[in-house]
């Protein structure tokens, strides 16, 4: 596939922007100043760069608990974001949902959820909606492997084939569930086997090669906006930390963690873009420090905004008592 020198470099800035955004998270954790849970997507950067180049604005998308990097990948605003894990009045839900129920409505993205599979019958109906009012849109449903054993998943393949859903169900498949090795929690070698079972293609591919993300999500974004139904997308990376920041991941194999840190997916799409004179050293230093300057005045932006006012504590919540 010939893909344009502007989008490869796109590719490169996301992805250092969301390693950027994700360690300064993974600071701020531990130095106290966010609260609740954060789980860190470091390492999984090429799949929110490669995926989210693949649909427009109004396509739908549905995320889970690992999701920053799909975020910002999709264009939400980092500024908003930050403040938004802060707990801030000016956060994208005004500090209301956290990292792990943050949403964005106006591009579509329709909430990370902390409830494991949650996000397959919120993608699958908006990807149902899509096709109700023949928008044209289509939806994506991110997750990952060990969510991939709850009933949801079924459920939502199974009615998403039957009927033909514009939907693309993307698993990050990061080697564990919490703690579980993949081997330890999948009764299939793959995840994509399962694709077999509703007769809706299914790939399994190196999630750490932003071209390959890229070029299969084309594909299955293609087939779902043509009416052709759903794809079931397994992308294989490794989750750097621990489960949650703050988990010290002790059930980890050292030698596994050393031997996936060297196919980091950043310093090798730079050799790449290097080796194929797509990019020159300068315009990497160049896109990191555009990285760093936007996460910095995320931070800043983060730190100086108000608290959300007592007044507003029962709005936009769910509220049986009101
Ligand atoms: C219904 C439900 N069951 C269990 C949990 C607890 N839990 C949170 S994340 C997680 C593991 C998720 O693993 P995976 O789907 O592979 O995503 P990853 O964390 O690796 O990105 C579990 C068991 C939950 N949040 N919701």
């Amino acid at each position: 596939m010939d893909i344009q020198k502007k989008q490869l470099l796109e590719f490169y800035q996301q992805m250092v922007t969301i390693r950027i955004f994700e360690s300064r998270v993974c600071e701020l954790f531990a130095a106290g100043q966010i609260p609740g849970f954060v789980h860190s997507s470091l390492g999984q950067e090429a799949i929110a760069a490669g995926v989210m180049a693949c649909v427009e604005k109004d396509d739908k998308v549905g995320l889970h608990h690992r999701s920053h990097g799909e975020m910002i990948a999709k264009g939400a605003d980092m500024n908003k974001m930050m403040a938004e894990l802060f707990g801030k009045a000016t956060g994208t839900c005004k500090g209301k949902g956290g990292s792990m129920h943050i949403a964005d409505m106006d591009l579509g993205i329709l909430g990370a959820n902390g409830i494991l599979g949650a996000g397959y019958a919120i993608a699958t109906g908006a990807a149902f909606a899509c096709q109700y009012n023949e928008t044209k849109d289509i939806a994506l449903c991110l997750f990952g492997d060990g969510q991939s054993n709850r009933g949801p998943f079924h459920e939502s393949l199974n009615v998403a084939a039957l009927w033909k859903l514009p939907i693309v169900f993307i698993c990050e498949n990061n080697g564990f569930g919490l703690s579980n090795p993949v081997k330890e929690h999948l009764a299939t070698d793959c995840v994509s086997d399962r694709a077999a079972a509703y007769g809706i293609p299914g790939v399994t591919v190196d999630g750490n090669d932003v071209l390959a993300v890229y070029e299969t999500t084309l594909e299955a974004v293609d087939r779902a906006r043509k009416g052709n139904g759903p794809s079931l997308l397994e992308f294989t990376t490794w989750r750097w930390h621990g489960h949650f920041e703050g988990d010290p991941a002790v059930y980890k194999d050292a030698q596994e963690q050393e031997e996936w840190l060297k196919k980091d997916p950043i310093p090798r799409f730079a050799k790449q873009l290097l080796e194929q004179k797509n990019a020159t050293q300068a315009e990497l230093d160049e896109m990191q420090a555009k990285g760093e300057a936007l996460v910095d005045a995320a931070v800043k932006f983060a730190e100086e905004s108000p608290w959300p006012d007592v007044s507003e504590l029962f709005t936009d919540v769910y509220d049986r008592q009101m």
